[in-house]
């Protein structure tokens, strides 16, 4: 991404400072955080806001959409993830897949202050968890799933969430779900244009044809034949005329019969975000 001011506008709207306030607020009443993660890109996905609002709270962390990303890379987080000493599993909040293990995690993270709450006396209270993450990773698509109701809002694309929401599982379980936060100034181009991929920041504020060219230079890389076998083309070290290929397989084309790169670009990010060229992991171990 080249155009450092049009891509740093925006991606900390105002709502993002008020969540990031409340988050702050509500820790004191939180036993564990569950700290969503992109399995395609965990690293670019982590918020170092949310290690510093929860440093002194046990953490689960949750690699969500793990559907979408590599099998081998998968577990190689997972075990990454553990020899950090963090509490980590992959989920498909989709298919439900995984969420037994949720349990698991939340009761082995809360255990010493569960027992610890016992020494004194004092009377079992549900477990408050705290569902935290950027935008779009999944959060209450989760809280939907594990408490097999629809309480909160989901859809794809940031900023679905506004304020807080409790949602009580049982007697045992009080989820919080949060308005995905992201950190005021990205820095890092690769992680940027990685968070401007999985739909992180809104496409109406990134130069969208540059991201889609980015991620077409990524995956003739790192993914060879995913665009090929998706739409029927060979590639070349050109990415845009890869885009203006790809525009012209899909029908995004303009009134005088010019490809549309900006259609082309939001058909191949939808296809990535939705899984159509496969399953496909940005960032490694
Ligand atoms: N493939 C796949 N899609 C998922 C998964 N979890 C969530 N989604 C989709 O990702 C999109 C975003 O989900 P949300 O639950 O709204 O994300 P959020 O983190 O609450 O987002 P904000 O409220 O905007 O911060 C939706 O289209 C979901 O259907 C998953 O495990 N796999
Ligand atoms: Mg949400």
């Amino acid at each position: 991404m080249g155009n450092e001011d049009k891509t740093s506008i925006n991606w900390y709207p105002g709502h993002m400072t008020k969540a990031r306030r409340m988050m702050e607020e509500e820790i004191k009443l939180i036993d564990v955080v569950i700290e969503l993660l992109d399995a395609r890109a965990p690293i670019a996905t982590t918020n170092p806001d949310i290690g510093k609002i929860a440093a002194n709270k046990p953490r689960v962390v949750i690699l969500n959409k793990s559907d979408l990303a590599d099998y081998k890379a998968n577990v190689e987080w997972v075990k990454y993830y553990k020899t950090q000493g963090a509490q980590a599993m992959i989920l498909d909040s989709r298919s439900r897949e995984g969420l037994k293990n949720v349990k698991t995690l939340i009761e082995e993270a809360t255990k010493e202050k569960r027992e610890r709450d016992k020494k004194k006396g004092i009377i079992a209270r549900p477990i408050r968890a705290m569902v935290a993450g950027i935008p779009n990773v999944g959060k209450s698509t989760f809280i939907n799933a594990y408490s097999k109701k629809s309480s909160a809002a989901t859809g794809n694309k940031p900023g679905v969430t506004k304020g807080k929401q409790w949602i009580k599982l049982g007697k045992d379980l009080e989820l919080l779900d949060t308005p995905g936060i992201l950190w005021p100034k990205i820095e890092d181009r690769t992680m940027a244009e990685y968070l401007a991929y999985i739909g992180t920041i809104n496409d109406n504020v990134i130069p969208i044809t540059e991201v889609a060219t980015d991620l077409i230079i990524f995956l003739c890389t790192n993914y060879q034949g995913a665009l090929e076998d998706r739409y029927n083309i060979e590639t070349n070290d050109d990415a845009y005329e890869v885009l203006k290929e790809i525009g012209a397989k899909t029908g995004c084309m303009k009134k005088g019969g010019d490809v549309d790169a900006e259609k082309a670009s939001r058909t191949l990010l939808d296809d990535f975000r939705n899984g159509k060229l496969g399953r496909i992991t940005l960032q490694w171990p």
